[in-house]
């Protein structure tokens, strides 16, 4: 295993390191006992962060530190690797490919699909929106972020796809005005994972246009609004309201997203069900919430 002879090395100062904190590319390497190029590859991969100064990688020690760490787990403790804190930083730095060196490297350790989607996306970009909140990051670092999750996102759905009976549709959108359309895009995907088809509207649409492709969908099962931002919950409220008025009772009516709080909560905007992730979603649909709650009785 790599990085083990020199176990109890790393954290004993090295002589012509760059600072007690701070290492090159090839320093990192001679301490985890890999060549420089192996290095650079997991720079790549997101796998050990660094960031360019001078034109020469560095790297921090601590990372190197806790790159050993981890690799010296047995390997079926891999799966549990800071996954989303690797992509979030790939994603930070625009780095697509790197972002998804993270994605292969965390599903050749034999993290599921949907865990990649829930586990590791949606906590990155989480941990994006954070950083852009408190000023960390600037919105073009967020803007940049979203369009690499959503190339990641075709990369991988593909991947949901089953075989079979479909357990009918369900159809999936925004109201007018909420702009967050990667939140429904990977609901979407673990739900036809789950074996519906999904019908997915994406963000911001128009009312009439809502309840129009909700009247048109075939073996419609459950309709699902996602909404992000606060701002948009009285339109989610009247959208809510028009389909219901525009498919009646038997067809379940679900919301969810960041800015929708609980139950009660979906319940006063005219929901039938709510859901705070979308396994749990997945869970309301099959009628065995664990987690998720129907609101009507
Ligand atoms: C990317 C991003 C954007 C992108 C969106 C790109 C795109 N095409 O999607 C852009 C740049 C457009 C954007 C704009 C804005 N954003 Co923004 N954005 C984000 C960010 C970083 C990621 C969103 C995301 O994809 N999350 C990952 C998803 C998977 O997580 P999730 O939403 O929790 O989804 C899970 C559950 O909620 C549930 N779920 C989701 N939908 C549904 C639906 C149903 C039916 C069910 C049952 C369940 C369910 O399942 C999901 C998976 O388990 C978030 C940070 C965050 N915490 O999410 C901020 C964030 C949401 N944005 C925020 C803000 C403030 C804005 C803006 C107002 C900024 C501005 N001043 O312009 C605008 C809003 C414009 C608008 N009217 O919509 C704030 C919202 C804070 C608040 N509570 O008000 C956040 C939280 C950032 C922050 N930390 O402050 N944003």
């Amino acid at each position: 295993m790599w990085g083990q002879r020199y176990a109890g090395v790393v954290e004993a100062s090295y002589r012509g390191a760059v600072s007690d904190t701070e290492l090159t590319l090839h320093e990192a390497a001679e301490l985890l006992g890999v060549h420089y190029m192996t290095a650079y590859r997991y720079v790549r991969l997101g796998v050990l962060p660094a960031e360019k100064a001078g034109g020469t990688w560095r790297v921090a020690r601590a990372d190197v530190v806790a790159m050993r760490a981890a690799e010296s787990v047995p390997t079926g403790s891999r799966r549990r690797a800071p996954w989303a804190a690797r992509l979030e930083s790939r994603l930070v730095a625009g780095d697509g490919r790197g972002a998804w060196g993270v994605v292969e490297s965390a599903l050749a350790a034999g993290v599921e699909v949907d865990e990649i989607y829930l586990d590791v996306i949606a906590p990155a970009m989480q941990g994006i929106g954070e950083r852009w909140a408190t000023g960390a990051i600037d919105v073009a670092v967020e803007h940049r972020a979203s369009g690499i999750a959503f190339r990641l996102l075709g990369r991988l759905g593909p991947r949901f796809a089953r075989r079979g009976r479909s357990r009918g549709t369900v159809l999936l959108g925004s109201p007018a005005g909420e702009r967050h359309s990667l939140p429904v895009a990977l609901v979407a995907d673990v739900l036809r994972g789950a074996g519906w088809d999904v019908s997915d509207l994406g963000a911001d649409m128009p009312l009439e246009s809502f309840v129009r492709a909700v009247i048109d969908t075939a073996d419609l099962a459950a309709v699902g609004v996602s909404v992000t931002s606060p701002e948009c919950l009285p339109m989610a409220a009247q959208l809510l309201g028009a389909v219901r008025a525009g498919v009646g009772g038997g067809v379940l009516l679900a919301v969810g997203g960041g800015a929708v709080r609980d139950a009660a909560h979906a319940h006063e905007l005219g929901a039938d069900g709510w859901a705070a992730s979308a396994r749990e979603f997945v869970e309301l649909l099959e009628g065995t919430p664990t987690g998720a709650v129907t609101t009507s009785n």
